[in-house]
């Protein structure tokens, strides 16, 4: 960020929208039957209109702009363009929008091209940025993404441990699985009791597409309006309502609404047909051909947690494994520019 203070005039309540997960791409999903990129585009262009309308301070977003961080000069102009629309819009970079998931090189991707073009401010770890209006003084943090972001130091990712003096509310931002309980012994999670201790009023992550309803714990708000997009013909997805999270501070209250935005009905986009020919493993392979495509992130997650596992049996120092993981994410840059 090159603020950490903003100050707004107005009354004494700041407004904002969130909205995540956005996966920008030219190349359709398989399971998709319209236009991948006019619909998304479309999309934010909602967004964009939906701020206006209810007079927003700014625009909050929680990363995965893009589905690959190379993505075409046609489709990031594209983007651009609508992101133009938006007064101010501050950010966390997701895993799709990094090379290798490593937020050193965000200045080679395409969301640290339109960091540096002033489209998207981004928050990175340990950045604060801090919003007065009136009387009023909102914190907001945010942790992009990064390799093991939901792994055994969760704590430091999710956890807002410190509030300047005067500060009314705390907003923090994640691109992590933040959830109610574990869906699977395979995937990391991190719930709402793990991080309860954390000083940020609302915790607004990204990440999990299907997104949860907003949910209060001893005062503290945890929300996730799910993906912007739908690229999965899951049942789940197919019913879901595509939406941003219209959100108003005030000194003593925090004001959550989910706002759905035009779509299609999920039917109408997505298409089920291989899954219900009994071609559900054709399916995951598409699937996952995408995401290799894309990011390569499973491919290259196992090769830095190959790399770790190594250099904690040949008791490496941090140095080596971090010159490494380097060293990959920029193999997995040159992979994609190709
Ligand atoms: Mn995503």
């Amino acid at each position: 960020m090159e603020y950490n203070e903003l100050v707004l005039s107005g009354d004494n309540v700041i407004r904002t929208l969130f909205f995540t997960d956005v996966h920008v791409t030219g190349r359709n999903p398989r399971s998709r039957k319209d236009n991948f990129l006019e619909t998304v585009i479309d999309k934010l262009s909602q967004v964009a209109d939906i701020a206006k309308q209810k007079n927003c301070d700014f625009v909050l977003f929680g990363g995965d702009l893009f589905d690959s961080p190379s993505i075409s000069d046609n489709v990031s102009g594209k983007c651009a363009k609508v992101l133009r629309k938006f007064e101010r819009l501050i950010g966390i970079a997701g895993n799709h929008d990094l090379f290798g998931n490593n937020i050193d090189n965000i200045k080679s991707t395409r969301l640290g091209l339109f960091e540096k073009a002033g489209l998207i401010d981004l928050l990175y770890k340990g950045e604060k940025l801090i919003v007065k209006k009136n009387d009023l003084k909102l914190q907001i943090t945010g942790t992009p993404s990064h390799f093991g972001i939901d792994g055994e130091d969760f704590e430091d990712d999710y956890i807002v441990k410190d509030v300047d003096k005067g500060v009314d509310k705390a907003i923090h931002m994640v691109h992590g699985m933040l959830m109610e309980k574990s869906i699977n012994p395979h995937i990391n999670v991190v719930t709402f009791s793990d991080i309860l201790e954390t000083k940020a009023d609302l915790t607004l992550s990204g990440h999990y597409h299907k997104g949860f309803n907003p949910v209060c714990i001893n005062g503290k708000y945890f929300a996730n309006p799910g993906s912007l997009s739908r690229v999965s013909a899951d049942i789940s997805e197919l019913k879901r309502k595509v939406g941003v999270l219209y959100i108003e501070v005030s000194k003593s209250d925090i004001y959550l609404e989910f706002i759905p935005l035009r779509q299609q009905d999920g039917y109408e986009v997505l298409d089920r047909s291989l899954i219900e020919k009994g071609k559900l493993k054709e399916i995951k392979m598409q699937e996952f051909l995408r995401e290799i495509k894309s990011t390569s992130d499973i491919e290259s997650a196992d090769i830095e947690n190959i790399v770790k596992k190594i250099a904690s049996n040949e008791n490496l120092s941090k140095e080596v494994v971090d010159y490494a993981l380097d060293k990959l994410s920029k193999a997995h840059e040159n992979i994609l520019e190709e």
